[in-house]
């Protein structure tokens, strides 16, 4: 369908286009299979200047908001879910300094992110803070000038890979949500390590780890906003990155229907294509309905998030729940119509569904999701 995208739009999805067409897919087996971090591709996705798609000009960036983000991401997901997500991280990194951090720490962050120089990472989770956000354990307490830092955060995205993370810590356990606060601390800084890489079920290029603080000191002027703000801070963060994860599922839903679609048109049995048979085409009508209508709505609610960033919750949840939902069954659908050739990995469709599994979790589950659109149906109506 045309969205009536505009020039600058429609460049922002042909550049993506061109690198997952040339050098994501042939290369997307190997590095599932290696588990290898896709350097090379992010490199040239940097020099394509699509690090820096939702980063204001005035930081370097080209002022597309989330919106931009998303159409580059459907992009890339479409060709391999885990480059799409150590791409996307950078930006969930970079979120809470553009939400809250100051101006001098925009100037010193930003444009190195826009430039892809310097990637991003954002630590939330916990072994015991997961779907309870707030629950989270870390420490941060002010020493003279600095910050002291104690803790562990878990699976985090791109970690060792990323030279700035943006990571949230109680600074007042008396407060509750109100007592965290949210830091930058960098590759360098004393008393941060990472830990080994996790063996995970799908996006197996992507890189995930534990982060360390052990007496990590930071001085204190990288707190992020002010003392006290941080959960309110991740919780927009969210907000702004879940229609990126919304978008990598019809990127997926996008590659495993071309897949289905192309091989139903190939694959002979009883002397037809067995895309001439009813069965095979609804379920492929099924998947492209479905994929359309997650698209469309993906698009609508990143429009809407960047118009109205304080009001974004239910259109951020809303598309993340829809379009990953539909990714994990429509590339199931895919492996089915390729059936026994699909369980096999000489086709890519194994893999989708692999990483297709992740986007129902990551970036709060869809279960957590649909709690958030409930509690604001609940606010609507009297
Ligand atoms: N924007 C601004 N403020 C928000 C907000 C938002 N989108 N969502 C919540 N807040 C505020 C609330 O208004 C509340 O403020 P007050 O203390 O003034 O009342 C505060 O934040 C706490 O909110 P709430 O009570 O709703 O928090 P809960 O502890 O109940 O948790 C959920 C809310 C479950 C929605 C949250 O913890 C969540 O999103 N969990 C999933 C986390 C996640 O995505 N993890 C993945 C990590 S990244 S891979």
């Amino acid at each position: 369908m045309d969205y009536f995208l505009t020039e600058e739009q429609q460049m922002i999805v042909d550049v993506a286009r061109q690198i997952t067409d040339e050098l994501i897919i042939p290369q997307r087996a190997e590095l599932d299979e290696t588990e290898e971090y896709p350097r090379e591709i992010l490199k040239a996705m940097a020099q394509a200047d699509l690090y820096g798609l939702y980063i204001p000009e005035e930081y370097g960036g080209f002022g597309g908001g989330p919106f931009a983000m998303v159409l580059a991401l459907e992009q890339i997901a479409r060709g391999c879910t885990g480059v799409a997500t150590a791409y996307a991280a950078s930006a969930l990194g970079a979120y809470p300094i553009l939400i809250s951090g100051s101006d001098e720490m925009k100037q010193k962050y930003l444009p190195d992110i826009a430039a892809g120089k310097r990637l991003a990472a954002f630590a939330l989770t916990e072994a015991n803070a997961g779907s309870d956000a707030s629950g989270i354990q870390t420490t941060a307490v002010q020493d003279g000038d600095h910050w002291v830092l104690n803790g562990t955060k878990q699976w985090i995205t791109n970690a060792g890979e990323a030279d700035i993370y943006t990571v949230i810590a109680i600074t007042d356990r008396s407060k509750g949500p109100r007592g965290a606060t949210m830091f930058v601390v960098e590759k360098s800084d004393p008393g941060f390590s990472v830990g080994p890489k996790e063996k995970k079920m799908g996006i197996r290029c992507s890189s995930t780890c534990e982060l360390i603080f052990k007496d990590c000191r930071i001085p204190k002027d990288r707190v992020i906003g002010r003392p006290g703000a941080g959960f309110i801070t991740v919780m927009k963060t969210l907000d702004l990155s879940r229609p990126g994860i919304a978008s990598l599922g019809v990127g997926l839903g996008q590659g495993a229907l071309d897949e289905a679609a192309r091989y139903a048109k190939q694959r002979v049995q009883f002397g037809k294509p067995i895309i001439s048979f009813q069965a095979v085409a609804h379920m492929l009508a099924d998947m492209a309905i479905q994929v359309e209508a997650a698209r469309a709505l993906v698009y609508a609610a990143a429009k809407h998030v960047s118009a109205h960033p304080n009001n974004a919750s239910k259109a951020a949840s809303m598309c993340k729940v829809f379009a990953t939902d539909m990714a994990m069954k429509v590339a199931t659908d895919a492996v089915q119509v390729l059936a026994g050739y699909g369980f096999m990995r000489d086709y890519p469709v194994e893999k989708m569904m692999r990483d297709a599994k992740i986007l129902q979790i990551y970036e709060g589950t869809n279960q957590i999701q649909r709690n958030v659109v409930g509690q604001e149906l609940n606010k609507e109506y009297t």
